[in-house]
């Protein structure tokens, strides 16, 4: 391990932090691990679990993670929940790596809790300005042909609560309202396309089934764009916190969008104005006046690993800095790593696929020296926007907002290795 020489870390401020070494191209870490002359009875003896015979197939065969991953689950903040029908939990983005999220880690946001519906009883209307008006069963909808898409979800809440301030203690839950699957479902295209859209149509309205009946309009070249009619996430059917048996896929498109427990699309010809347009997913600017149909999520990323529910507990020396990126406009081109507060700068190895609105995985492996360090990450995407500091955001947009905070996040790491959400200035 190499040890570079040590200098002490001075106050919390951007000024005082010391750079650690940056490994040269992500290849130069030296290897950790003991020399294997050092006896260390985990390999020499033969452990219980390596002599005896392990627990036979289950019974109730739907696999679970091992118990000692028993910690990695779906949170919620108790003063952000209003009600267990209208609340939130976040996705444990510290515990996860590669792009994907697991299904039963998928955060979760309701209106009016999770409907229970008998795929069998369900039904699909398209209706308004169409030729013919149809109503689709599941065994329908199974017969047109079907795509396998890869795309994040970010409620437009996501991180709302850090708008005047650093607040929350862990990248779940100041960034954990978003996920990211592989959907299986058919193009709205070749529903629309089935019951034919008048040629004065210029919205969609998506409905749901549950008690919130979510409804969105949704402007009809989104609609006949990329938008997915899905029923299965991750290869199996759709959880039933995430809509199932159907649910309408905005990509890039904020989360209030993608309709769950989708059950009709009128088709229109101006938007409907209803109150997840209006009173809620619009934003206040310090004019007083708001922004409307601001759909999509612009460049964003945050640094999972460290953060403050993954403090470093192995000292100094080699660190893998882990996280994750996404943009509403297509593919993540660059994210860039700070590790002292955004004064200087390091393009990140993106590892895995670089997919059109889907989460990305970046890496940047250091050399840490033990000081404290002020860790920032910043995306930019294919149209090449980057991501504002926080103070740009709000010079924008003012204070009043919520909805779309696509800001740098800074995590200060400590010489002890515990880590804080703060803000730079
Ligand atoms: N029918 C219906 N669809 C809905 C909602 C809802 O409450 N009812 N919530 C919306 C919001 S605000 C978000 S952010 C996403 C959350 O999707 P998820 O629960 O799969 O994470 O679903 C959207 N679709
Ligand atoms: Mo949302």
């Amino acid at each position: 391990m190499s040890d570079k020489p040590k200098t002490k870390a001075k106050a919390v401020d951007r000024r005082g932090f010391l750079k650690a070494g940056i490994a040269a191209g992500g290849a130069a870490v030296l290897a950790t691990g003991a020399r294997a002359s050092e006896s260390d009875p985990l390999i020499t003896e033969i452990q219980d679990w390596n002599r005896y015979l392990g627990e036979g197939v289950q019974a109730y065969p739907y696999g679970q993670p091992s118990r000692y991953e028993a910690h990695v689950v779906r949170r919620d903040v108790e003063w952000l929940t209003a009600s267990t029908e209208s609340s939130v939990n976040f996705t444990p983005l510290h515990e996860l790596e590669g792009i994907i999220t697991p299904n039963g880690l998928c955060f979760e946001r309701h209106h009016a809790g999770i409907a229970e519906i008998d795929p069998a009883n369900h039904r699909l209307m398209i209706n308004g300005l169409v030729d013919t008006p149809l109503v689709f069963t599941m065994a329908d909808l199974k017969r047109f042909p079907r795509e396998n898409r890869v795309y994040f979800l970010e409620c437009a809440a996501n991180s709302g609560m850090e708008w005047r301030g650093a607040q929350l203690n862990g990248c779940q839950y100041t960034h954990g309202m978003v996920h990211c699957v592989v959907y299986t479902g058919v193009p709205l295209r070749t529903l629309l396309e089935e019951a034919g859209v008048k040629t004065n149509a210029r919205w969609v309205m998506p409905e749901g089934a549950d008690a919130s009946a979510m409804t969105r309009s949704v402007p009809i070249e989104k609609a006949l764009d990329d938008c997915l009619v899905a029923f299965k996430m991750n290869g199996e059917a759709l959880r039933p916190e995430q809509g199932y048996p159907l649910r309408l896929v905005v990509p890039g498109w904020e989360g209030n969008m993608w309709v769950k427990w989708l059950r009709r699309i009128e088709v229109g010809d101006e938007p409907w104005h209803h109150r997840e347009e209006t009173s809620k997913y619009t934003d206040l600017l310090d004019t007083g006046k708001a922004r409307r149909f601001t759909w999509v999520m612009d460049a964003k990323s945050v640094i999972t690993s460290p953060s403050p529910q993954m403090p470093v507990t192995h000292g100094k020396g080699p660190l893998v800095i882990s996280g994750v990126a996404w943009s509403g406009n297509g593919t993540v081109k660059r994210v860039d790593v700070s590790i002292d507060g955004g004064r200087n700068w390091t393009t990140a190895r993106i590892d895995g696929p670089s997919l059109p609105k889907a989460l990305h995985r970046f890496y940047l492996d250091i050399d840490w020296d033990g000081s404290d360090l002020l860790i920032q990450s910043r995306a930019m995407d294919e149209a090449g926007f980057f991501q504002p500091t926080k103070n740009e955001l709000r010079a924008a947009r003012g204070e009043n907002s919520i909805y779309h905070n696509n800001s740098i996040q800074t995590w200060h790491v400590k010489t002890d290795g515990t880590v804080e959400n703060v803000e730079v200035s």
